[in-house]
């Protein structure tokens, strides 16, 4: 390994000595902890400290690093406290998830340090959102995110980077080749020579970094650095390295042939620089034992901190509080003047006035550019607020979310239009396990609109017709709301985007262009969790949402002697549960109509709540109405017959017989 750099000085070298010294013996500790059960699972980064070290050495400390679960340094070069990461790892209050996650699972904006979720790929398009709003603010920054390249074989990362060439985003794509992903070894990763290949293929600069030569990786990362602050673009590195230890722990490495050991072994990153600075006479041998005595009574200082610590005592009230960013609607002067809109005018009215509303405000989407979106509501935007703002995305569900989730962290609002809400699958990963659970773990909102055009009636069969809130309206941290009329679509997208919290939010594709009515012209928000009673009524409760509203007030036009109350719920997370217990204590029958198939939706959670709070009060079984437990089918026939609406006529008749 060749250490010789012109650029550094003695004391540049000293100093990277004494930084890739910190997370070993931090390490090395912690093995010993981990074997008195004092910390749960110990993701070894040992041998790969020079990358992780050099990296953040290279990049100025106010721009962002999205670290993976081997990169200790990351956060000891940040200058974290030891004791929070103690308390983190011990799950301890003072910790940064309060207990709630653990390991490297967090992140701090105060120390710029963006952490991981476990599916890995996630980061990568994170990354790309933090840089986009780098560029989108003219700031000369880079960020760097990293990934082993076990991950590198997950389609976020050829979103991310495919994403991040597209569009030049400066972001350094850090890929830790250690040989392994978990007991799997490159060659049963990917068949291609080296990672750094690949960025031929998305037309992106690549390098191949010795990883276990200090440096190496941080003269050549500061260099690169400093060109991608000056020329934004995405660069690709490839970091040669090895696990010295099992994935985890628990693991061990008895897969790895003893010859590859013995060989990395002799590569060691700390040993081998220590030699050198031996050598050079950089260094003397009673300075190691020093540098190493100091940390070792930092490490037990921290350490004894931690220890004092009391064990988290729980409270629900606290647990259930952070699982959203609390918040309050703006105030605004109640409009007067209302127009005729069609639901979609209202859609695209609202989109407007909160993008003149929120200057920053990206919407990112497949064709909403130029071609206005495939239902033309971002039709002229533009014209209005140019294509910073109004970015056509390749389709890359997965990452534009992930994207979406990196403009949030730098404080930039931003929605992001599904095609058709069938498509979100490819986005779920993200949307279920980032945005809506990093409030709750480490108090970063996730400040995104998500939406999304639903629903059957309109002959397009299975993969262009569902209405799939039910997918959502479980996950705890996300808001789903779902308007039946364009005065509730306009007023609700208003709050969707004024909430700092991630909302999915459905809009009826056959409402679009079929419901019209008179809205309010100016800006104005509709509280989200208020359902609305459209009908009130004495001898039947029909609770629904979307386009069956509509087929309920239909029925109930055409049967003047049944009594219902109409409530049109609006929002499904948060359910307005008082404004269902109400009406339903009223009539004393209930029926609930859904247009998406019966088992697992919300008109069965909303039956439990029924029977479970207002038992006494009903006079029928409560009943669901639904659509058959089929895919939607394609042709007229079969999709009149699988959707809810033919039926819902007979049930209610005999509801009310009852
Ligand atoms: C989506 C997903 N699939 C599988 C896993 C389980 N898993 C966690 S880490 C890992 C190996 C990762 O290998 P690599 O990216 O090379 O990183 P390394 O652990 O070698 O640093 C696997 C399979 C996971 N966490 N997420
Ligand atoms: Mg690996």
């Amino acid at each position: 390994m060749d250490f010789k750099h012109q650029s550094l000085s003695i004391e540049n070298h000293i100093d990277l000595y004494r930084s890739l010294l910190k997370p070993r013996l931090i390490e090395e500790k912690m093995l010993i902890l981990l074997r008195q059960g004092k910390i749960s699972k110990w993701f070894s980064g040992i041998g790969q400290e020079a990358i992780a070290i050099g990296v953040t050495k290279a990049l100025n400390k106010e721009e962002y690093i999205l670290p993976m679960h081997r990169n200790l340094g990351v956060f000891t070069e940040r200058g974290i406290p030891l004791y929070r990461l103690f308390s983190q790892w011990q799950g301890k209050s003072n910790g940064f998830t309060k207990g709630r996650d653990r390991s490297f699972h967090f992140g701090t904006q105060e120390y710029k340090i963006i952490g991981m979720i476990s599916h890995l790929g996630p980061q990568l398009g994170v990354a790309d959102g933090i840089a986009l709003a780098h560029k989108l603010k003219n700031e000369k920054a880079v960020t760097a995110v990293f990934t082993g390249e076990g991950g590198t074989s997950e389609g976020d990362f050829h979103e991310a980077l495919n994403i991040a060439s597209v569009w030049q985003l400066p972001v350094l794509f850090c890929v830790e080749n250690n040989g392994y992903g978990l007991s799997t070894p490159v060659s049963e990763q990917f068949n291609c020579e080296h990672i750094a290949d690949k960025g031929k293929g998305y037309g992106m600069e690549s390098h191949i970094i010795e990883g276990n030569n200090i440096v190496e990786v941080f003269t050549k990362v500061k260099e690169i650095a400093e060109e991608v602050r000056e020329n934004p673009r995405p660069v690709l590195i490839e970091f040669k390295t090895f696990r010295m230890r099992g994935h985890e722990e628990a693991s061990g490495t008895k897969y790895v042939p003893e010859e590859l050991m013995h060989y990395w072994e002799k590569q060691d990153p700390v040993e081998n620089y220590e030699q050198f600075l031996l050598e050079s006479e950089f260094i003397t041998r009673d300075e190691i034992s020093k540098f190493k005595s100091d940390i070792k009574s930092e490490i037990d200082e921290h350490l004894k901190r931690t220890n004092k610590e009391p064990s988290i005592e729980p409270d629900e009230k606290l647990e259930l509080e952070d699982v959203y960013q609390q918040f309050t609607l703006d105030e605004h002067p109640k409009p007067s003047r209302k127009i005729e809109m069609r639901f979609i005018d209202a859609i695209s009215k609202g989109l407007e006035q909160s993008m003149e509303k929120y200057k920053t405000m990206v919407i990112m989407g497949q064709d909403i550019a130029e071609y206005g979106g495939v239902f033309k509501i971002t039709d002229g935007f533009v014209e209005k607020f140019g294509k910073d703002r109004v970015r056509n995305t390749p389709i890359c569900e997965s990452a534009i979310v992930s994207a979406a989730m990196g403009l949030s962290i730098q404080d930039i609002k931003s929605i992001v239009e599904m095609q058709f809400s069938d498509f979100v699958t490819s986005g779920f990963n993200p949307i279920a396990n980032y945005l809506a659970k990093i409030h709750y773990r480490w108090g970063q909102k996730a400040d995104v609109v998500i939406r999304m055009p639903c629903g059957g009636g309109v002959g397009a069969g299975p993969f262009h017709s569902q209405t799939n809130e039910a997918w959502f309206t479980k996950i705890p941290g996300l808001k789903v709301v779902y308007p039946s009329s364009p005065q509730d679509a306009k007023g609700l997208l208003a709050a969707a985007i004024e909430d700092p919290n991630p909302v999915l939010f459905f809009e009826h594709k056959a409402l679009y262009r079929t419901i019209r009515e008179d809205v309010y012209e100016d800006y104005f928000s509709i509280e989200i969790g208020k359902a609305n009673l459209l009908k009130k009524g004495n001898d039947i409760t029909v609770i629904t949402f979307g386009a069956a509203v509509h087929w309920a007030l239909e029925v109930l036009e055409r049967c003047p002697e049944i009594s219902a109350e109409v409530l049109d719920l609006r929002s499904l997370s948060p359910l307005d549960e008082a404004a269902i217990f109400t009406s339903v204590k009223k009539t004393g029958k209930v029926i609930i109509l859904q247009e998406d198939s019966l088992f697992g939706g919300i008109a069965s959670d909303i039956s439990a709540l029924i029977s479970e709070y207002c038992f006494e009060y009903l006079d029928a079984p409560i009943k669901r109405v639904a659509s058959l437990s089929t895919p939607i089918p394609f042709a007229k026939e079969l999709e009149d017959q699988y959707l809810a609406k033919l039926k819902f006529e007979n049930e209610l008749k005999k509801l009310n017989n009852y």
